[in-house]
């Protein structure tokens, strides 16, 4: 038998979520940093209306990921949002105000800078300024775009929007972003109480 610790509460002085579309590497991302098991909250589906890509998932994110990397500047709670509009609520609830956010947006499919555009609105992108990183994802397959486009459309918002491209299952990308997300300062908050769950796992074999 073995145990893996979970850690269930917040421990983390900082906190980083990720938002984006549907599929784009949320979750995938929570977990290429995490230095701890993965709480997720992933249900099978066979499909999502209106996804921007073809649909080769088998699962989507329900409610939050959450992770936690141990930083440069100490421990980091990394949460991972669901993408489906329907969700908008558990989205909201993940985010507090002292919460850097990481947008991640699909750099390679026709119509990537509009989407960018209207999750930027959605997030009201124009009252995040620094709080707010966008990393784009699967640039290198996208035939006529570059980083530049982007940084177009996040001008019209604001100029302090840092913009990264990064692959959400490449651990130094997303090491690199959520760094680019913790350039503000540190707030001070007391100490919260931590519980610590130990998940038994059977051996097999
Ligand atoms: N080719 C390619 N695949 C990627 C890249 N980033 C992520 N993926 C894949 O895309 C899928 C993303 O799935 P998730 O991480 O579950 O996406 P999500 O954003 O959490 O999705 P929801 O929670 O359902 O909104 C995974 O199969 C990743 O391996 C990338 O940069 N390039
Ligand atoms: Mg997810």
């Amino acid at each position: 038998m073995k145990e893996r610790p979970v850690v269930i509460g917040n421990r983390a002085r900082r906190q980083v979520a990720f938002v984006g579309p549907y599929g784009v590497g949320k979750t995938t991302a929570v977990r290429s940093l995490s230095d701890l098991p993965v709480v997720s909250t992933e249900v099978r589906t066979i499909g999502v209306r209106g996804a921007a890509q073809p649909d080769t998932k088998s699962s989507t994110t329900v409610g939050i990921d959450y992770g936690q990397w141990r930083g440069p500047e100490g421990v980091v709670g990394l949460y991972g949002t669901p993408g489906q509009e329907r969700f908008d609520t558990i989205r909201n609830q993940a985010v507090s105000a002292s919460t850097s956010l990481v947008l991640l947006v699909f750099g390679h499919i026709d119509n990537a800078l509009d989407e960018a555009d209207r999750w930027l609105e959605r997030l009201d992108a124009g009252e995040l300024g620094i709080k707010l990183t966008v990393a784009v994802t699967r640039l290198q397959d996208a035939a006529d775009r570059d980083l530049d486009d982007f940084r177009d459309v996040l001008d019209r918002y604001d100029t302090d929007i840092a913009l990264e491209s990064a692959d959400p299952r490449n651990r130094d990308d997303i090491a690199r972003v959520v760094m680019s997300a913790l350039r503000l300062p540190a707030l001070r908050r007391p100490k919260q109480p931590t519980t610590t769950l130990h998940v038994v796992r059977e051996e097999v074999g």
